[in-house]
């Protein structure tokens, strides 16, 4: 027979640390950590959240199913999961406008599912033999600096739409605006699909909500690269001229792993259906706490002299690179990413991805404008400053990777040099130690 204190305890959770729970896991997360904090990360789509934002991640609010919207939900017990999308949703409006924003989105992705989904009437999804013309959208072609979403033939977008890719010139291999209006008087899309995930240089949201207008078509951006200098108006902002704008949290804006969608009035009750119950269930209320908190502190003066360092040091970055002889596409950067077309070196983006890895410098290979190889080799690197300036480098750091980088790539792979290079990185990123508060276990 058991006593009542053993029966409290059988099947009660285990109180115990991560590390004593389950020691893989918790290896495996203090292995990245170390990555983390030791490597240089350049890849142009991360960033390190805050601590406050790191603990609303991990928060006891991913114990609650909240399907529907704050005041208007399936399950009992929602009163503090409603105060804290209340307050994200509120926080984002005031970042940047809009009529109404919905926090609920899982990631960019499904924020742009249902954003395209509440532009387009029902029956407008079309199947393989019913392509027409009324179902077209015109999206940044992928190798051009476009996304998945924006219309790839092997993503949902492109599956369920008519899609027309517009992109760069050849010459200057900056958006081509005239040949953009000169495809939307031609195939008369429904929806137009602006932003970008490679692409370095400003982007003229307005003209193309001119262009939008003339032909009759909805204007949907997705700005998830640029939120954070977005929200600070560092980069012009899509919202005014955008029937919808959906954007990541986890990049520039530098919030949790999450979506975000702001929308203008008459889109409301159409973006909030097909977020949920169109496309989601419950939604992650802990991502949603930690988006909160994110907005909040890119509301601050502190966060707009973030972004005006991350951005000027991808000019600076982009310059040495360019010093260097390296191809930078666009002739710069106007923001935080950089794209450099290595056809002009003896090597692919893979094998650069692979060497800087060596050298504990963390890229993505990218497929570049006019791209002769397979996306899985790519001519090009894409490289972004918003992680390396929230561990507050600034302009001699950036002229000391651009140097680093260089050594890396003109090193033939050679171990002694790579080794070299790899404790110097190492050696500049202790400098800027990352979550110093988590001590070594994380
Ligand atoms: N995967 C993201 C990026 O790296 O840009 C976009 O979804």
């Amino acid at each position: 027979m058991t006593t009542t204190a053993e029966k409290t305890v059988t099947g009660a959770l285990n109180p115990g640390p991560l590390q004593e729970v389950d020691p893989e896991v918790a290896t495996a997360i203090r292995r990245e950590l170390e990555r983390q904090r030791s490597g240089l990360e350049l890849i142009a789509s991360e960033n390190f959240v805050s601590r406050a934002v790191l603990e609303a991640t991990g928060c006891v609010m991913t114990n609650k199913y909240a399907e529907g919207y704050p005041g208007r939900r399936w399950y009992g017990g929602c009163e503090n999961v409603d105060a804290v999308e209340l307050l994200a949703q509120n926080r984002a409006l005031e970042l940047f406008g809009g009529d109404h924003a919905n926090a609920q989105p899982h990631s960019g992705s499904q924020a742009n599912m249902a954003a395209l989904q509440a532009l387009t009437e029902p029956g407008m999804l079309v199947t393989e033999i019913d392509r027409s013309r009324e179902h077209t959208v015109l999206g940044m072609n992928l190798s051009h600096g476009g996304h998945l979403t924006h219309g790839s033939a092997v993503n949902f977008s492109g599956r369920s739409y008519r899609v027309v890719p517009y992109g760069v010139r050849e010459l200057d291999r900056t958006l081509d605006y005239d040949e953009l209006r000169r495809l939307a008087q031609v195939e008369k899309p429904s929806v137009i699909i602006g932003g970008a995930s490679a692409y370095p240089r400003e982007i003229d949201f307005a003209r193309m909500g001119e262009i939008a207008s003339e032909v009759g078509a909805k204007l949907l951006v997705d700005m998830a690269h640029i939120a954070g200098l977005v929200a600070t108006g560092v980069h012009p902002s899509p919202v005014p001229y955008a029937d919808i704008v959906t954007t990541t949290t986890h990049k520039t804006l530098r919030g949790p792993r999450g979506g975000l969608i702001i929308c203008r009035e008459e889109h409301a009750a159409a973006v909030d259906k097909a977020v949920f119950p169109g496309f989601q269930g419950g939604p992650l209320m802990h991502a949603i706490a930690a988006k909160a908190v994110a907005f909040a502190e890119a509301l601050t003066p502190e966060f707009r002299e973030y972004t005006d360092r991350v951005v000027h040091n991808a000019q600076v970055l982009a310059d040495r690179l360019a010093a260097h002889g390296y191809d930078v596409v666009g002739g710069g950067t106007d923001t935080h990413l950089i794209l450099i077309d290595l056809r002009n070196t003896e090597l692919t983006g893979k094998d650069a991805e692979a060497l800087l890895g060596r050298a504990e410098i963390t890229v993505n290979k990218n497929t570049v404008p006019f791209e002769t190889r397979s996306p899985f080799v790519a001519s090009g690197i894409r490289l972004g400053t918003a992680a390396v300036s929230t561990r507050s480098m600034g302009e001699d750091e950036m002229c000391l990777i651009a140097d680093l980088m260089n050594e890396a790539l003109i090193s033939g792979g050679d171990d002694i040099i790579i080794a070299d290079i790899a404790d110097r990185v190492t050696t500049l990123c202790q400098a800027f130690p990352l979550y110093p508060e988590l001590g070594v276990e994380g």
